[in-house]
């Protein structure tokens, strides 16, 4: 007989998948059953939330729907955070999730969540599955939402009785869902506005987003920016759309954007977003966010458009075809003035910082890793200073080659995506970039890597802070810290700090330790000259291995617009 579980299981396969992440419970007893027959590898992650970000982290490598399947109650309520974060980066995540019987649902039953009430706001689309026969085209349904115009989680709970039941309804052949078209080819006329203003402009600058990553349209981006000789400027998620290393890359905008960038954007007379949704990271103070400007915005997502900053030219339709037809109908335009002024904000502000200390510096294990790795890798990160220090100093040439969280930043992304990326793409180094705080919210998958044979890097950059927070502290709360020394005495204020520390006895918890209690190896590095050659011997170790960096603990990352200042306000710091 075949049962609803078959059907989810059978689904799976025809959408090609061949990864989950999961970990099971009463109500998903059925599909793991049947999983046991099923030729996909399977990992039992220690948390649910890690199974998420697992399938993110694969999502987010390959294009490719990742899928994570977890239990109810419980279950289901762990894995909110990665489906918020996938959500807001547009990541096509699939989690099947069980539920109670149908008969029980709203008697407060044993482990029992209102799945789809709690998701609802963070999913794409979610489904509570009510009648066996609605299952076919609900998988079908599943991973073509979840693929397709802006990318984005989707939620399928399934009752246990549901998976019991008998099923006899074939496969859709395709998806006719009404009310769910995405848009993907554009109105004629406004491309040709927006290409008319292109050329017209005379300090125009293209805005680039994960928009372009996601939609796999990053040759066609370059091609229109290299056609139209117009500066990128790139958000977080944006970065690897456009060559880093190329004349006209400015790097990153906003908030801990490059002065060329943030210039740039205050002064020019167009800005257009590709694939950007001005998020206020990017924008600073809306109201004065490119105050010269007349705005474009291409993207799939129509209520992407007008929703921070007021919008002149949009375009509504999938990038890649956008940019396609936006190629035809640009000019070669030269604006040797405006080019020269770029290059000289970007000439006389590069990215740097305190190059002639002797200590550690967070930023130099960054350009070592780069080096090491010839600027190869796939790098990975957690969120807080070092993640915007990966972001400053790690060359990004390619798309899908830096994976963060960006729209939700979320403490813990980091190794299980690192581990769901490593699992797409075995054959590439990948390299995770994390913080003392970060690593120790999800470091109980590290075990995963471990059984899987996924010899990824971790590198930690123990600055004894929540790092970001604390440089918030510093700089916008004159420097009182509280609630941000991690691993020593939590109490010490700040006065008393840098007298206590020594004192204060060794960093807990011993990352080593911990990393060879998983089973996998661990190095401490405290000194510049370690860091390269204990890079080198964890990209060769054939394990899991955790580089763990003491690095300088009050360093901040510069430049920084202080929150709700214009991007022009920006503080440069000492470097
Ligand atoms: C789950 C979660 N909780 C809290 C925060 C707020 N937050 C942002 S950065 C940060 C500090 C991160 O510390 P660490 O991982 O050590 O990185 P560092 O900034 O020191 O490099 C915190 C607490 C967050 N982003 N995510
Ligand atoms: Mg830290």
């Amino acid at each position: 007989m075949r049962t609803g579980a078959d059907v989810v299981i059978e689904g799976l396969q025809r959408a090609g998948v061949k990864t989950m992440f999961g970990l099971p419970g009463g109500t998903v007893l059925d599909f793991f059953a049947k999983l046991a027959h099923a030729p996909m590898e399977f990992f039992l992650v220690r948390h649910e939330q890690g199974a998420t970000h697992m399938a993110d982290g694969y999502a987010r490598a390959t294009g490719k729907a990742g899928v994570c399947l977890v239990t109810s109650g419980p279950g289901a309520t762990n894995a909110v955070t990665g489906l918020a974060t996938a959500n807001m980066d547009g990541s096509p995540v699939v989690c099947i999730s069980g539920q109670v019987p149908s008969p029980l649902i709203g008697n407060d039953a044993f482990q029992e969540a209102d799945t789809v009430g709690i998701t609802r706001a963070v999913t794409k689309h979610n489904y509570l599955v009510k009648n066996v026969d609605d299952l076919p085209r609900i998988m079908v349904e599943a991973f073509e939402i979840a693929t397709s115009g802006k990318p984005g989680p989707v939620l399928v709970d399934v009752p246990k009785d549901i998976q019991q039941a008998r099923c006899d309804l074939p496969f859709p052949t395709e998806m006719n869902r009404r009310g769910y078209r995405p848009e993907n080819e554009p109105d004629a006329q406004d491309v040709e506005r927006l290409a008319r203003a292109i050329t017209t402009a005379r300090r125009p600058v293209f805005l680039v987003g994960g928009g372009v990553i996601s939609g796999d349209a990053t040759a066609e981006f370059t091609a229109v920016a290299l056609k139209t000789g117009v500066p990128v400027v790139s958000t977080l998620m944006g970065l690897g759309a456009f060559p880093g290393n190329a004349a006209l890359a400015l790097g990153m905008i906003g908030m801990h954007g490059t002065v060329a960038a943030n210039r740039a954007a205050s002064a020019c007379d167009l800005i257009v977003s590709v694939g950007a949704r001005f998020d206020d990271r990017v924008t600073g103070k809306v109201s004065t966010f490119a105050p010269h400007a007349l705005k474009g915005h291409i993207d799939i997502d129509p209520s992407a458009i007008g929703k921070s900053v007021q919008v002149d030219l949009p375009v509504v339709g999938h990038v890649k075809i956008v940019l396609r037809q936006l190629l035809e109908a640009v000019e070669s335009v030269a604006r040797p003035e405006w080019l020269a002024q770029v290059a000289d904000w970007k000439e006389t502000n590069p990215l740097t910082y305190d190059r002639a200390s002797k200590e550690l510096l967070p930023q130099y294990v960054i350009e070592q890793i780069a080096a090491v790795t010839h600027g190869d890798a796939l790098i990975v990160t957690d969120v807080g200073q070092h993640q915007m220090w990966a972001a400053h100093f790690y060359p990004y040439s390619k798309p899908r080659s830096f994976i963060t969280s960006g729209g939700l930043g979320t403490m813990g992304f980091g190794l299980p995506a690192a581990i769901g990326v490593k699992a797409a793409r075995r054959d590439q180094p990948v390299v995770l970039i994390s913080g003392d705080g970060s690593i120790q919210m999800n470091f109980q998958e590290l075990v995963v890597a471990v059984e899987h044979d996924l010899p990824i890097v971790v590198v930690i950059l123990n600055n004894g802070y929540l790092g970001m927070v604390r440089q918030w502290q510093e700089l916008f709360y004159k420097r009182e810290y509280s609630g941000v020394r991690l691993g020593r005495d939590a109490r010490h204020t700040n006065e008393r700090i840098s007298a206590t520390i020594q004192a204060a006895g060794p960093y807990r918890p011993d990352f080593v330790k911990l990393a060879e209690a998983h089973g996998a190896m661990g190095i401490r590095v405290t000194r510049q000259e370690e860091v390269a050659p204990a890079l080198v011997k964890a990209l060769n170790a054939g394990l899991p291995v955790v580089v763990e960096c003491i690095v300088r603990a009050e360093e901040n990352v510069y430049p920084i617009v202080p929150p709700g200042k214009a991007l022009s306000e920006l503080l440069q710091g000492l470097a």
